[in-house]
């Protein structure tokens, strides 16, 4: 009993110091967040993507963005992979509104 109580309260804590730790690193990533890619391809620079916009990552016009062409354009493979919320491979307009705000 004692000891399964001690592993409580060190799950609990572990999950604690987590969010903290995650709620530092959000707290800073509005302004970290925008990558040089955002940046470049938010071109009236409100923050946001529109399909004009995105339409400069999608070079076979298909109106979704691929791993290839994410990759031609330089986003991070680990940025596609956070953007491709559903992991069907490719990036939505609807995807990148969670990205972009
Ligand atoms: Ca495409
Ligand atoms: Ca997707």
């Amino acid at each position: 009993m004692k000891i399964s109580k001690v592993l409580i309260i060190g799950v609990v804590l572990a999950i604690v110091a987590y969010f903290v730790v995650n709620g530092m690193k959000s707290g800073s990533a509005p302004d970290g967040a925008k990558q040089g890619w955002f940046t470049k391809l938010d071109a009236n620079g409100d923050g946001k993507l529109s399909p004009d916009e995105l339409k400069a990552i999608d070079t076979n016009g298909d109106g979704k963005i691929s791993a290839e062409e994410a990759k031609a354009y330089g986003i991070p493979e680990g940025h596609f992979n956070k953007l491709d919320v559903n992991g069907d491979g490719f990036i939505t307009q609807d995807e990148m509104k969670t990205y972009g705000g």
